[in-house]
């Protein structure tokens, strides 16, 4: 713990922290950076997480033998690194008083600052992806853990690398990284990570629709979308399908947003079951010219990508 003589010794603490809700990668990010910086002589970054990791975290840390970075909830006043979000709506409690210093990240920007930060954002398929090819360029040591930790956070995502916001230095850097992780069949390792996330069987609709869920604010209409991956969707929407719409109907009429969606996305057939609440549920069948299948979701072909192909239609089509 830092301790009054730390501060002295190493300055004081600056957090790196992942959004809310966060996803693997959003952790993995976070703990990579802090490895990184370490190995610079910068012992006073510190990774944390703002939020309750999700299962697929816990599992790949436990692989890993490595500890998941601590829970601190509230950032206010510190210096802090945002990696894989910048939307003030994905960020820790208190960003409204803390300095962000650095940005890490593949998304949109969405940041005003009074100071000048250092922002580092790449179209990459994942933050993880930035933080390796930071190591590798520079010729940084990678341990065998933080490399499978990485490797992880890619193909998760990345859709193994099937989603079409991959791009060719994702491809490099999981190659490398699965070497030197002695991870060396990629595919298999895929495979066991993606069954690994495929336990919606055994959980509750709400937990399904919070494991993996972002909100935003675009041009003054509110959104929230949940993304739920799976290796059968149809079998996800037969049998948990009701009770998913009926709690999104439940948690729209205590928390409002214009727009809630739940995507079920299937990586083996390559679509998506799409679930709508909220005043503006018609914007679905505008913007991707979709009639409903049944009273309760759309389905969209080739749709596997939360941010490049839900996100990206919805803020231009709301931008007009
Ligand atoms: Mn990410």
């Amino acid at each position: 713990m830092d301790g009054p003589f730390d501060s002295i010794l190493i300055g004081d603490s600056i957090y790196i922290v992942g959004h809310k809700h966060p996803d693997v990668d959003s952790i993995v990010s976070a703990f990579a950076y802090q490895i990184y910086r370490h190995s610079k002589g910068d012992f006073n970054y510190k990774a944390i997480r703002c939020d309750e990791t999700n299962d697929l975290t816990k599992w790949l840390f436990k692989k890993f033998n490595t500890e998941i970075p601590p829970l601190i909830t509230n950032i206010s006043n510190q210096q802090v690194v945002l990696v894989d979000h910048t939307d003030p709506q994905q960020r820790a409690d208190g960003w409204e008083s803390a300095d962000i210093i650095e940005v890490l990240d593949h998304h949109k920007l969405n940041l005003e600052t009074s100071i000048p930060p250092k922002i580092t954002i790449r179209p990459y398929g994942s933050t993880s992806t930035l933080i390796a090819q930071k190591f590798l360029e520079t010729s940084t040591n990678i341990k065998m853990e933080l490399a499978g930790l990485m490797l992880g956070a890619i193909l998760d995502d990345t859709l193994a690398l099937r989603s079409p916001i991959t791009t060719e230095t994702d491809k490099v850097c999981a190659g490398k990284l699965s070497s030197i992780s002695g991870l060396n069949d990629v595919s298999s390792f895929a495979r066991e990570l993606f069954s690994e996330k495929d336990k919606w069987k055994k959980m509750k609709a709400e937990d399904i629709i919070d494991s993996d869920t972002k909100s935003y604010l675009i041009n003054g209409v509110s959104v929230q979308i949940s993304q739920v991956e799976t290796m059968d969707n149809q079998l996800l929407a037969n049998s948990k399908g009701e009770k998913i719409h009926e709690i999104l109907e439940l948690q729209n009429n205590k928390d409002k947003k214009d727009l809630r969606i739940v995507m079920l996305t299937d990586l083996i057939r390559n679509d998506c079951i799409l679930y709508a609440v909220g005043e503006k549920k018609e914007l679905i069948e505008k913007i991707f010219n979709v009639k409903p299948s049944n009273e309760m979701y759309f389905i969209l072909p080739g749709v596997l990508s939360r941010k490049r192909q839900v996100e990206a239609p919805l803020i231009q089509y709301l931008s007009k």
